[in-house]
């Protein structure tokens, strides 16, 4: 831009004179040289600082964790963040300890409901009914604390659950310090069968519920109850992190409000398939849900999708919808997802919603019929870095790459105007220095035929002066 602006100024003097142009010509060029070079130098040094960057993420991963470990070691209080285990890329699990012996329970991590719950002793009655047969036994606590006559009940999604609220200390970490927190006991559940966890770790915006987080900030453990996922494909690994997320994770982050202090929503400014709109004021808000597998979309806009483009290369098939598992067919047929927001655009490609299951590749697009807001569950998760702050009441996703990449269209376009402008601006300049200098020569010539018409009649002068002499 730089190289070009100084082309734009130098070139009026450059047309202005025939002899001045060969001087300025060459001067231009190695102007323009150096001024590449040194704009090439900077890219070249900006990627570099990228790629160190990466090297940082990736490459140094092994020293980052020997780091956690010897802070772990150090500090048990500071921790940074912990390894989610991941089923099937389905279900994204962590493991947290209950109880004075530190039991360890697996949780499923679900940013879309508000309780921690894990299987109470009930479970063990003859006529309740229970998911897994690894149960925390309350009653044999001296610590828990519950009130049998304060019996809830939790609907989700798929699935559902009862039971008693109570207290108990919990450990982030096996090393963490204990800290009291709210916990559902469950007697029963319904519908769970294939929850690879023994519990649900809610962890959603509500106001009026704290999540263990918050417990344990409030408790002195943590310094912060901001959280964040990185969702990653078998076979990468996925994290949690908590208490104090790396500073290099937050760089080029963006931060949207949320739109309600209940969930994890945000406004949706505008939800495009490729070109094409299909943005819709009855669902302009969209959740983020790690509990979620899929995207669940509003009836009306799955619909449209399935209609448009998805029907032409997948077919129904015992609930789900099985389709082509070529790349190219997949990507020449299926739209980009893109959800505009105010700071950003997330979006979803074929090869993220279209997954493998046993062998067949199925869309992991569903509907639901219970809110006016789609769920992104997982399938978006698993592209950004995502960054839950209740106190803030914000949501940050990064994830630098996708974001800049997305958002290029928009830059290019800016640069593509301003090139535009320039160049508009160039060719008046030159039109006008052309007309200025057409005037200049059409005045030499009067200015010439002037003088001449003058000797000319300085001549007729003398030749009257002395044909009166
Ligand atoms: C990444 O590397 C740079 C230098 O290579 C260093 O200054 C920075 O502290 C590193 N960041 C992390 C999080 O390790
Ligand atoms: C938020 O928490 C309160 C108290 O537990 C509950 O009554 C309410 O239904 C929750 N809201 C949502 C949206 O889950
Ligand atoms: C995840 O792993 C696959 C192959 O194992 C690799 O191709 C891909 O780039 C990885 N993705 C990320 C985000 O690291
Ligand atoms: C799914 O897996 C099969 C082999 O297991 C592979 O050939 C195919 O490319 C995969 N499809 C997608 C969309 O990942
Ligand atoms: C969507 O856009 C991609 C390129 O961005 C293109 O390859 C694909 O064919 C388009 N899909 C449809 C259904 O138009
Ligand atoms: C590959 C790489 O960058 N490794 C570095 C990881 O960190 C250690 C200690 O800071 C360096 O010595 C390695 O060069």
């Amino acid at each position: 831009m730089c190289a070009l602006f100084i082309f734009f100024v130098s070139l009026p003097n450059l047309i202005s004179g025939k002899k001045m142009m060969k001087f300025r010509f060459s001067q231009l060029i190695s102007l323009f040289l150096i001024v590449s070079y040194s704009y090439s130098k900077q890219i070249q040094i900006q990627t570099r600082q990228v790629g160190g960057f990466m090297q940082n993420q990736t490459l140094n991963q092994s020293q980052i964790s020997q780091d956690i470990s010897s802070d772990l070691l150090n500090y048990p209080n500071n921790f940074i963040r912990q390894e989610i285990n991941n089923f099937d890329d389905y279900q994204y699990v962590v493991q947290i300890y209950i109880g004075q012996y530190k039991e360890p329970f697996t949780f499923l991590i679900d940013t879309g409901s508000n309780v921690l719950w894990v299987p109470g002793s009930d479970c063990n009655k003859q006529e309740n009914h229970c998911h897994t047969q690894q149960i925390y036994d309350y009653s044999k606590s001296q610590t828990a604390t519950l009130d049998k006559n304060n019996k809830i009940e939790i609907h989700y999604g798929q699935g559902q659950c009862e039971g008693y609220l109570g207290q108990e200390y919990i450990r982030i970490n096996q090393e963490s310090q204990p800290f009291k927190a709210q916990i559902l006991f469950t007697s029963s559940d319904k519908d769970m069968d294939g929850m690879q966890a023994h519990g649900i770790l809610g962890l959603s915006n509500n106001k009026s519920t704290k999540n263990y987080l918050e417990y344990a900030e409030e408790q002195g453990i943590i310094s912060s109850s901001i959280f964040a996922l990185e969702l990653k494909e078998n076979p990468n690994i996925s994290y949690f992190y908590y208490d104090d997320i790396p500073e290099y994770k937050l760089e080029d982050i963006i931060y949207l409000k949320t739109a309600s202090h209940d969930k994890w929503l945000i406004d949706v400014v505008g939800l495009y398939m490729n070109d094409s709109d299909y943005t819709d004021s009855n669902s302009n808000q969209v959740l983020i849900d790690s509990g979620a597998s899929f995207m669940h979309l509003t009836k009306s806009l799955y619909d449209k999708f399935i209609h448009n483009y998805a029907s032409k290369i997948c077919y129904y098939q015992y609930g789900e919808y099985v389709c082509s598992c070529q790349k190219e067919i997949l990507e020449q047929n299926l739209p980009i997802l893109k959800f505009y927001t105010q700071e950003g655009i997330l979006q979803v490609s074929p090869q993220d919603y279209i997954i493998n299951k046993s062998q067949k590749c199925i869309l992991a697009i569903d509907f639901q019929e219970t809110f006016n807001f789609n769920i992104l569950g997982d399938i978006l998760l698993r592209k950004y870095f995502v960054m839950f702050d209740k106190q803030k009441q914000q949501i940050g996703f990064g994830n630098v790459e996708n974001l800049l990449h997305h958002l290029q269209p928009l830059s290019m376009l800016i640069v593509f105007s301003i090139f535009s402008v320039f160049t508009f601006i160039l060719l008046c300049s030159i039109v006008y220095k052309l007309i200025i200098f057409k005037q200049s020569q059409d005045q030499e010539q009067i200015n010439q035929n002037l003088i001449s018409n003058q000797f000319q009649f300085q001549n007729l002068i003398d030749l009257d002066s002395m044909s009166n002499s």
